[in-house]
């Protein structure tokens, strides 16, 4: 391994994105493999060789192999606490944990695999399937709304600063707002004013993917 960080994904991966925001923000060097899920490369051997489950992010750093998004953000932030992305409160950083869990469990199928999915990329799920984003469309509600709930009037996710949760909601949030949902979805109380606030972000700004 390299002394220079070495991130293997594409920036088209809302995970890779967030990631690729923490780095940003913490001013970390870092060398790219842009291992492209669209293009079936993370099934390939050299990359199950990474990653027996054929996902990205995988980041090589100081020695070790880390996968997982949340896993690897943490790290960094221990690794360069400054500017931290993970609150210093107790309270808070349950907080971020817990909407960081519920977007891995009920939020990155709805928002990207039903709905987003379904208008940008339907190939790559075997077609349009309806049933699919009206299911997704409603998941991708029933949480945005509990994690407005847990926002409340502060201004990110999980407190005062802007933490893992609102990087790793963001990139999903993006690739919702190219269709025609996202009308739907601005509609969950609060969600819009964060939007705005995150879309002024200029570490989350620095990492849109390029499309077409
Ligand atoms: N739990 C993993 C999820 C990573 C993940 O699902 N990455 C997607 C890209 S955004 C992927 O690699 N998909 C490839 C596939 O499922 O074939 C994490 O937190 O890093």
């Amino acid at each position: 391994m390299t002394d220079i960080p070495v991130l293997y994904g594409f920036n088209g991966s809302t995970y890779v994105r967030t990631v690729r925001t923490v780095l940003a923000k913490k001013s970390i060097a870092y060398d790219q493999v842009p291992v492209n899920v669209l293009a079936g490369e993370t099934r390939q051997p050299e990359h199950l060789a990474r990653h027996p489950f054929g996902k990205v992010p995988v980041l090589d750093i100081d020695g070790l192999r880390l996968r997982e998004t949340e896993a690897i953000c943490r790290y960094l932030d221990d690794r360069t606490p400054e500017p931290s992305v993970v609150p210093a409160g107790a309270k808070d950083r349950a907080l971020m944990t817990e909407v960081i869990n519920m977007i891995g469990s009920y939020g990155y199928n709805a928002m990207l695999g039903g709905v987003a999915a379904y208008h940008l990329f339907p190939d790559f799920v075997g077609g349009k399937n309806e049933e699919a984003r009206q299911q997704g469309l409603e998941d991708t509600k029933k949480l945005l709304t509990l994690i407005m709930e847990i926002k409340g009037d502060r201004p990110w996710i999980a407190g005062e600063q802007p933490s893992i949760a609102d990087y790793l909601l963001g990139p999903l949030m993006f690739y919702l707002s190219l269709t025609p949902d996202m009308g739907e979805v601005l509609g969950v109380a609060g969600l819009e004013d964060w939007w705005d606030r995150l879309s002024a972000d200029e570490h989350f700004v620095q990492t849109e993917p390029a499309l077409g």
